[in-house]
């Protein structure tokens, strides 16, 4: 049986979303963050990152959200939310999968670290830091969100998913980048974006998930 450490609130939900996609069983060991924001010591216990997702099966523990959605669907996916191999979509799909965590998710992780920083400053602090990070965001990490958005917007603008014709764990993946973007950026003229949160958040399986996982900021 898998298990999926699941820090509420978290990246975790996309593993139990797609579980719950394919309709595998498993179960769910929940870990409440600290009010750092970060994941409790327990999570070290399971794997030396301490970071969710992290599943357990058998022997096996697994660690980071691409390699687990490849292995839940390589052992219990039986072909599907995958395009077919070789295929443009296929190809589409693999990058989707690995840019999401690999280069998505970055800038918003920092924006939020930056935007986070003024206001556990000391006071005398505060102003210089909120000069700093308005700097940072302007100069660095609001164009380069923007230039992510456009990307999105653009590969969904080819059928409503971000590979192929089909919804496929693509979508899964890119869910928390556009999610985690909603919640600190204006989205513009980009129709494609919310369009394709509506959707996603409307899926039986989804709202299964945050069930299983709990209360979701992004949901
Ligand atoms: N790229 C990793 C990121 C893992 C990660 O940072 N997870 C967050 C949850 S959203 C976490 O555990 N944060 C708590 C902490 O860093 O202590 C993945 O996709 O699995």
């Amino acid at each position: 049986m898998i298990t999926i450490h699941h820090l509420n609130n978290s990246r975790s939900q996309r593993v139990l979303w797609l579980l719950e996609e394919l309709e595998v069983p498993y179960e769910v060991k929940r870990y409440e963050r600290l009010a750092s924001m970060q994941a409790p010591p327990a999570l070290k216990a399971v794997h030396p990152l301490g970071k969710s997702p992290i599943l357990t099966e058998g022997e096996l523990t697994l660690a980071e959200t691409g390699a687990i959605v490849t292995y839940i669907l390589e052992t219990h996916g039986a072909g599907r939310l995958v395009p077919e191999r070789g295929t443009t979509a296929y190809w589409d799909y693999q990058h989707f999968l690995h840019y999401a965590e690999g280069s998505a998710m970055p800038p918003l992780v920092m924006k939020l670290i930056f935007s986070r920083l003024p206001t556990e400053a000391p006071f005398f602090a505060k102003p210089i830091l909120k000069g700093t990070v308005q700097a940072v965001n302007q100069r660095l990490l609001d164009p380069q969100i923007s230039g992510h958005l456009d990307h999105w917007e653009r590969a969904l603008g080819r059928s409503g998913w971000f590979a192929g014709e089909h919804f496929s764990a693509a979508d899964i993946m890119m869910s928390f980048p556009v999610e985690a973007a909603a919640s600190r950026v204006r989205f513009g003229q980009r129709a494609n974006l919310p369009a394709f949160l509506a959707r996603i958040h409307a899926r039986p399986a989804y709202k299964a998930a945050l069930e299983r996982g709990g209360p979701y900021a992004y949901a």
